[in-house]
């Protein structure tokens, strides 16, 4: 197993618009982050991956770049981020850009020349097709609703956008394309950034012909068969060769719809495409019938075997991340553990404990170390997020959908639960900004805030603190081998890793009854290295008889 910094690190998600406003207008900025690297030095992070800062009209929330070598305006100016850049590197924090490649916004300059005419030099930067008797080229439908085509009167031709209509997809098949994007990610590694979360990755390499999906999603073909097409890897051993080789970079690719046999390539030991992958399998678990919009929780024993399959399935041969949150997720309090007031926070831990203590590279998303919940949606009407606009529309106003019974579904699932603003402290907007913030906080910001938890030892906070500074100092929980223990048991997930002659035991309740679990006697001498759950300030897991309170953790260490 090859060690290197990038395996050893934890890795802090900033969505820029919702972590610090610096100047009052309510939208986050670069100027903003920098005020609170001091906050991350103290959680103890290494590495944050930064989502887009780059120009962009916002129609996806900066996933739609107008220019990948200019800053957003209300984010800031080049200065701000260089600046941004220097007092995270001076703090030994290294600094991940999010690379939006599979498209780019209409309005970038590529795309105003390429749907001008059709013999434009730019013309097959994109995918232009003829439409079929009137209608689009296939029948695939975009991921934010609606088809995947959108029709462009000027040259009377069809335009491919997988995600929304301002948000036309890169042909990669042109070598223009690639080594635009190339040259892009070399300058933006001379500025000394130290890698890249690159954006559905797993979409740039399209199937052969465009041909119509081979299952319908309901008005429209299921356009996920389209991640991992034929030449993705060609194509990520090209950029490994030409930029991501020359540089000391952690590079994670976003990859839905990724198994485990593919993430062995993708995430290869060999290097020669990227580091790891965020699989999605996991994060799929509690969705809908058809469609990810559910109030189901996540199903612990499903949770438990394929978190498993990708722990021993990558053990050796390539290297997971490790995450339950992101901007795109909804909060996993609220999935997995319980939000309500008396077992929010133990929960909060026993779900951290259980992620943090596996192998691979562990993400913690902005708010995720405080055990922020999902935010109280009272009407559709207040939600901002693209794919959940969309999808309430198509949902109901063309395939007839209840809007009563379909809004709790999207209001549990939907992606503005993670962009509310981060929560710093109790006073007014939790402290994000002095202007009327872009997104309403959530109003349990005066129990769930920083300031609150940075100096209360059993705090959520305080617990991600002594995981990260576990991490750092242990090496069997980096690169430890993992075996799952009590696999179909519906309460406890229990695990084992081990290192050489080190041994860990990590044990964790997910119910909110009292469950008996005693150690195997080998680990009757073990030092507990952390201990969390509701009324356990003052014992140790042994005395308590093997008695499991809710949401109680532990992990011990041979
Ligand atoms: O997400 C791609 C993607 O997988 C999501 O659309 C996911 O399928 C959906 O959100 C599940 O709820 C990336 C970015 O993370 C997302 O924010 C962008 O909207 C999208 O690509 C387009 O750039
Ligand atoms: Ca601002």
């Amino acid at each position: 197993m090859n060690k290197t910094w990038w395996k050893e690190s934890v890795v802090y998600q900033i969505y820029p618009r919702s972590f610090m406003d610096s100047n009052g207008d309510g939208i986050g900025d670069l100027n903003g982050i920098t005020q609170k690297l001091d906050y991350l030095k103290e959680l103890g992070i290494d590495v944050i991956w930064l989502s887009p800062v780059y120009r962009s009209p916002n129609d996806d929330n900066g996933y739609d770049i107008s220019d990948y070598e200019a800053i957003m305006d209300e984010f800031g100016t080049m200065e701000d981020f260089d600046r941004m850049l220097e007092a995270a590197h001076d703090r030994g924090i290294r600094i991940v850009m999010d690379l939006v490649v599979n498209h780019t916004s209409d309005e970038h300059a590529w795309f105003v020349e390429s749907r001008s005419s059709r013999g434009n030099d730019k013309r097959d930067f994109y995918f232009w097709r003829e439409g079929k008797n009137g209608n689009p080229p296939n029948d695939w439908g975009s991921f934010f609703s609606g088809s995947a085509w959108e029709y462009d009167e000027k040259t009377d031709m069809y335009y491919l956008h997988l995600f929304s209509r301002k948000q036309p997809d890169l042909n990669w098949e042109n070598p223009r394309v690639r080594r635009e994007v190339f040259d892009m990610m070399t300058r933006w590694c001379e500025k000394g950034i130290d890698g890249f979360r690159m954006d559905v990755i797993s979409l740039v390499s399209k199937p052969d012909g465009l041909p119509d999906a081979p299952a319908r999603n309901g008005l429209y073909g299921d356009a996920g068969f389209v991640f991992n097409g034929p030449r993705i890897h060609d194509y990520l051993q090209e950029m490994n060769r030409e930029v991501l080789s020359r540089y000391d970079l952690l590079t994670v690719g976003e990859t839905p719809n990724v198994t485990v046999e593919e993430a062995r390539q993708y995430a290869n030991e060999d290097g020669t495409e990227l580091n790891m992958v965020f699989q999605f399998e996991h994060m799929n678990l509690d969705g809908g019938d058809g469609y990810k919009w559910s109030t189901r929780k996540l199903p612990l024993v499903a949770l438990k075997k394929n978190l498993s399959k990708w722990q021993t399935g990558l053990d050796g041969a390539a290297w997971n991340s490790l995450y339950f949150c992101n901007h795109d997720q909804p909060r996993i309090v609220n999935r997995l553990g319980n939000p309500d007031d008396a077992y929010r926070e133990a929960s909060a831990k026993c779900i951290a404990t259980c992620l943090h203590l596996m192998q691979g590279t562990p993400y913690i998303y902005q708010g995720e170390e405080l055990g922020m919940t999902n935010y109280p949606f009272r009407s559709v009407e207040e939600f901002q997020d693209i794919e959940s606009v969309n999808a309430f529309r198509e949902l109901t106003q063309e395939r007839g959908e209840d809007p009563a019974s379909l809004f709790p579904k999207i209001a549990a699932k939907s992606r503005d639960n993670a962009r509310t603003p981060m929560q710093w402290d109790d006073t007014e907007n939790a402290g994000f900004s002095s202007g009327k913030p872009w997104m309403p906080v959530n109003p349990n910001y005066t129990k769930i805030n920083a300031r609150e938890q940075i100096r209360r030892p059993d705090s959520v906070f305080c617990h991600y603190k002594k995981l990260i500074a576990m991490r750092h100092h242990y090496e069997v929980i980096v690169y430890g081998h993992y075996q799952l223990l009590l696999e179909d048991d519906p309460d406890l997930f229990v695990y084992t890793r081990d290192l050489d002659a080190r041994r860990l035991l990590v044990v964790c309740n997910f119910s909110e009854h009292n469950r008996i679990y005693v150690p195997d006697e080998v680990f009757r001498n073990a030092e507990v290295l952390i201990h969390s759950g509701p009324g356990i300030e003052d014992c140790t897991p042994r005395e308590e008889n093997g008695i499991l309170r809710p949401y109680e953790s532990y992990v011990l260490i041979l």
